[in-house]
């Protein structure tokens, strides 16, 4: 959330800098907006809306992350991959990266069969075996990960991970491990959309022209289009 309440303030800092003597009352008086430079401020506007919203879509979809597999252990024999599987949220865009040595292990993406029966005679959609493999989440689907080192696989190196279509910004969070359980970053996100109605309504107030209220109607729509899809996906 924090890069969208960025950029709120943001835009709140600029209009205490474009109108410094207003910043306490938040009503503009038409008369007193005579300068070219002050008419230019109101047609760039429209431009800095624009381009927020750009920011947005380009943070909610362009964000990957690389998450090393077993994080400090590794890809190793005594790990609990299906635990560290389950801590994180993985998107398409992702990358696993298996970090072992060459030799010693390998990583094999294999289907599900051939995940429950750790027998790679059969079933392997690829093979990794570098000791440092990138491994891009190119498609949403779940994702079947072995070693198939003698016994390696039934000693536990072995794990899945259920990839999500990359929607939003709060998907990419989990390269720092997720520290809210999922009902805390719903309230998180109902404060947020609260306080983007604030928000917008002290815009709305700032402006009396049409065309600016229109685009801060069409900025805000857009926002709260983005809001719920994220609603609805993600919690
Ligand atoms: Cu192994």
């Amino acid at each position: 959330e924090s890069p969208l309440l960025l950029l709120c303030l943001v835009v709140e800092e600029l209009e205490k800098i474009n109108h410094p003597s207003r910043s306490g009352h938040y009503s503009i008086n038409f008369s007193s907006l005579k300068t070219m430079e002050e008419t230019k401020l109101f047609k760039c506007r429209p431009l800095l809306m624009i381009l927020l919203i750009y920011l947005l879509f380009l943070n909610g979809t362009a964000k990957s992350e690389v998450y090393t597999v077993g994080d400090a252990d590794q890809w190793n024999t005594g790990t609990n991959y299906l635990t560290w599987s389950q801590k994180y949220n993985f998107s398409v865009g992702d990358i696993l990266a298996f970090n072992y040595v060459k030799g010693q292990h390998n990583a094999y993406e294999v289907t599900e069969a051939t995940y429950q029966s750790c027998n790679a005679s059969t079933g392997v959609l690829a093979k990794y075996e570098s000791g440092n493999d990138q491994v891009k989440l190119t498609e949403a689907k779940k994702h079947w990960f072995i070693c198939d080192a003698d016994g390696h696989c039934l000693g536990g190196m072995r794990f899945s991970v259920d990839v999500k279509e990359a929607i939003s910004s709060t998907n990419g969070t989990a390269s720092t491990p997720p520290a809210h359980p999922d009902n805390s970053y719903a309230s998180e996100r109902r404060c947020t959309v609260i306080y983007l109605l604030a928000f917008g309504a002290l815009l709305a107030r700032c402006f009396s022209s049409w065309m600016i209220k229109l685009n801060c109607f069409l900025y805000f729509n857009i926002y709260f289009f983005v809001y719920f899809f994220n609603l609805l996906y993600n919690v």
